[in-house]
């Protein structure tokens, strides 16, 4: 039930009962007509035209995926809709993007390999071009499922020299703004009822937990098929422990489950070539759990770039602009001493 993030466009992924959540589901939210809303500074702020409203509707159209017998509806929860469809046997094909697909294939080369989805290679289905890759979620019975987006910054030097160079108004972001806070915006804003992505980003970061623990929670599946995306605001540690014990309650064994992967993520990181070389960003941890197993898996690369020659991160000083620091591991480290702490309660 479940789905991933998409390459291309970072996000994360959950199947999830079909439009549990009015908010979360397609078509109508912001999220979906976002790039049909970006325009000049200095001109007005377009509405989308009937066609593009159709159109997202359609690319949000949940599909079924079926995998030894059983059928898993996919309704993507977070990121960019439409990006995936039914793949083959126990696979998912995600929209291609070179960035990604560069990404796995050096991961499937490098120690990080057990701990992100096998990659089978490109295919191309109705004139769109995919990448396949393993359904993490077919063993899975009635699975529940998490995503965490790792990092203290969501957005790439590029991109952030890119809209500094040219800044673009974008009034869907100023819209879930408002929707979170209505006093957030400056007069100004408010006056042409449209922000810049990199002010929506930082402020994003900082009303979560991105900026101060290096990771957010992105959304939730419970089993009983619920689903919320609502972790906007979910800032410090207290608060994500309660997320997380929600997400676990009534899995005993999940908790030590998910702290002894973590465990094992942070080592094959400290030993991974492709991490030492790499800016993580916008990638997420997938846990999934049923009654029986627990696991997790990195996942989504659209935004993961090698480092420029001869630069090399830690992965947890603090960012300054043109250091290329993700703080990927700050969100690591944190989220292993959530899960120590909550494994000690447990026993
Ligand atoms: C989105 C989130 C995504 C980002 C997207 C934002 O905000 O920050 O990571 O996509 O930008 O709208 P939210 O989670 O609050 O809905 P990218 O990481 O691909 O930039 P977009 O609307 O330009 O796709």
């Amino acid at each position: 039930m479940a789905q991933t993030s998409y390459g291309g466009y970072a996000g994360s992924w959950l199947t999830v009962t079909p439009l549990n959540h009015a908010h979360d589901g397609c078509g109508t939210s912001s999220d979906d007509l976002s790039s049909d809303w970006e325009v000049e500074e200095t001109r007005q702020v377009p509405k989308p035209s009937a066609w593009k409203r159709v159109r997202n509707l359609v690319r949000c159209t949940p599909f079924i995926q079926t995998y030894k017998k059983q059928k898993y509806p996919w309704v993507q929860l977070a990121g960019h809709q439409g990006n995936f469809r039914a793949g083959h046997h126990g696979t998912i094909f995600k929209k291609f993007n070179s960035t990604e697909v560069s990404c796995f294939e050096k991961l499937m080369k490098d120690v990080l390999r057990p701990y992100v989805p096998a990659f089978k290679g490109k295919i191309v289905q109705e004139d769109e071009t995919y990448i396949e890759l393993d359904d993490l979620l077919v063993n899975f019975e009635n699975a529940c499922v998490m995503d965490i987006k790792i990092g203290v910054r969501t957005y790439s030097e590029d991109e952030l020299a890119r809209a500094k160079g040219n800044p673009k108004l974008r009034k869907d972001m100023y819209e879930k703004m408002i929707q979170i806070d209505s006093n957030e915006p400056t007069e100004e804003e408010h006056r042409l009822k449209a922000i810049t992505k990199p002010r929506y980003m930082v402020w994003r970061e900082t009303i979560s937990s991105t900026s101060s623990l290096g990771f957010r929670i992105e959304g939730i599946k419970k089993s009983d098929g619920t689903t919320s995306r609502d972790f906007k605001r979910t800032k410090t540690k207290e608060q994500v422990m309660a997320a997380i014990l929600d997400f676990t309650d009534g899995f005993s064994s999940a908790i030590n489950k998910y702290y002894l992967r973590m465990q094992n993520i942070y080592d094959a990181l400290a030993k991974s070539e492709f991490f030492s070389s790499h800016e993580f960003i916008g990638s997420s941890l997938l846990f999934v759990h049923d009654k029986q197993n627990a696991n997790i898996w990195l996942i989504d690369f659209a935004k993961t770039v090698p480092l420029p020659l001869h630069l090399h991160i830690s992965h947890q000083d603090p960012w300054k602009v043109g250091n290329h620091e993700d703080g990927y591991l700050i969100g690591i480290s944190n989220l292993l001493s959530i899960f120590k702490t909550l494994n000690e309660k447990a026993v």
